[in-house]
């Protein structure tokens, strides 16, 4: 559709940027911080999340950087274990500190903070006793709601329940070290998971007076390879198993029909206790938080022992499955150096299919371009690829909320260069460049990167130039 004028991006919008509490932080064993299953992570050649961007001890020069950028919000997790060192049970005061800290921080510089409360990290101790597997998981992630909710609700308006549930299942090996689940128990880890976030958002409407809550899953459209049908079933098989059951979860409470005739046919199905499905019935987000990087395109599956291809996945990347579907290739696409496809106008598509499907508010909580940035000799980080990748998306934005979709911010990933969760330090997606490299930490100083003098001034004209 085109139109003669687009709709402007509303006065209110939540320009911000993200960030992870493992990815960015550092100080990983610091004021009684435990251990989280991130921190068994020690590659050889590339930068493990010991120190990352050590954004622990440079809170507050970095809030500073946020609030000269502009920026209206910022989407930070908070580390399950900096609070719960044992996933569970005492409390590190000195972790509740750190996020009031950094909270008030940019509270003061009128920065909307908004919360992901799980992002990949679970509390190693819970992991050594089953993880996701184990319902007591779910009781223990409603205590860490409930800490969180008391100590930081009164200041804190947004949250987001888990990050990426379905890249947690979908691409599990990071998720799970020391073993590989079948898909039986992931997709019973996926259940539990679906009950702790709508106890969580349960709790949060008790808890935070006018509190905001949604989950945070990866979504993008899924395209046939051709107009034929065949083709067409395997998209809307993987759209349904990738995207639709984590958001009809999370809004309706009940599994998805394709997706349930799905596990019931592989033998996945999982064990629902009873009352289970009721609580996921009554909770209600009010926001759906998206993760948007790239659309994926697939083909009939044949079934005939080739649809799954095993390859170096990473969360962007279509493996294909027996009898559903077959990953194939889209020459519409450009790709980025990580291999990753650049569709910008996908967000477009991705945001019309999840307003027309739940009709809530959405908030961009990623979208961005992983890419190998350079600290060029005069002193500066000329990444005007990344300011073509994002004007290009901040335009389909501009065309979905034109479109009609309630597109109530946007957080492009990262404020600031921190550890990527496959390709360490060489891969950057931030605003404001970090002086380190993979293993030789440097001076850890901040540059404004080209990127950020531009976000910087769209955010002050609300949106791009037309
Ligand atoms: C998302 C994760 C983020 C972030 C981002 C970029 O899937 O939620 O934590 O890492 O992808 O991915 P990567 O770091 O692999 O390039």
């Amino acid at each position: 559709m085109f139109y003669k004028n687009c709709k402007p991006f509303p006065n209110n919008f939540l320009w911000g940027a993200s960030t992870s509490a493992y990815q960015v932080e550092g100080a990983y064993d610091e004021d009684g911080k435990g251990l989280s299953i991130q921190d068994l992570h020690h590659p050889k050649d590339i930068a493990d999340f010991k120190v990352a961007s050590d954004h622990y001890h440079h809170m507050k020069e970095d809030v500073k950087l946020m609030a000269e950028l502009g920026l209206r919000a910022y989407r930070f997790s908070i580390s399950w274990v900096r609070i719960l060192p044992e996933g569970e049970g005492e409390v590190n005061e000195k972790g509740i500190a750190f996020y009031n800290e950094l909270i008030d921080e940019l509270i003061a510089h009128g920065i909307e903070p908004i919360v992901t409360m799980y992002h990949f990290d679970l509390p190693l101790a819970l992991h050594e006793k089953g993880g996701w597997n184990n319902r007591d998981t779910i009781k223990a992630f409603e205590v860490y709601a409930e800490i969180l909710f008391k100590s930081y609700g009164d200041r804190v308006k947004y949250w987001l329940t888990i990050n990426e549930q379905n890249v947690m299942i979908n691409h599990p090996n990071a998720m799970n070290p020391g073993k590989n689940p079948s898909k039986k128990e992931l997709y019973q880890q996926c259940h539990n998971m679906f009950v702790a976030s709508a106890k969580a958002i349960k709790l949060c409407h008790q808890l935070v007076p006018n509190g905001k809550i949604g989950p945070a899953p990866n979504i993008t459209a899924i395209y046939p390879e051709k107009c034929n049908p065949a083709d067409v079933i395997a998209s809307d098989n993987w759209e349904s198993l990738r995207c639709w059951l984590y958001l009809d979860m999370a809004v309706y409470g009940r599994y998805h029909s394709l997706v349930w005739s799905y596990l019931e046919e592989k033998g996945y199905t999982p064990k629902i206790e009873e009352g289970e499905m009721e609580i996921l019935a009554e909770a209600k987000p009010d926001f759906l938080g998206v993760n948007y990087y790239a659309t994926a395109t697939v083909a009939a599956a044949k079934n005939d022992g080739n649809d799954c291809q095993p390859r170096n996945g990473d969360q962007q990347v279509m493996i294909g499955e027996e009898g559903v579907y077959r990953a194939a290739q889209n020459d519409y696409l450009e790709i980025t150096e990580f291999g990753w496809m650049i569709d910008s106008i996908g967000l477009r598509v991705t945001l019309r299919r999840i307003y027309d499907r739940y009709h809530l508010p959405i908030l961009i909580t990623e979208n961005g371009l992983g890419a190998k940035d350079e600290l060029t000799s005069d002193g500066a980080i000329h990444d005007e690829y990344r300011i073509d990748y994002l004007t290009r998306h901040f335009h389909q934005a501009q065309l979905a909320i034109t479109d009609g979709v309630d597109l109530i911010g946007y957080c492009p990933w990262s404020f600031i260069d921190l550890v990527s969760t496959h390709q360490g330090y060489r891969k950057r997606y931030g605003f404001v460049y970090v002086e380190r490299d993979e293993k030789d930490l440097k001076r850890l100083k901040r540059i404004k990167k080209d990127s950020f003098y531009w976000y910087q001034n769209i955010i002050k004209q609300n949106g791009i130039e037309e």
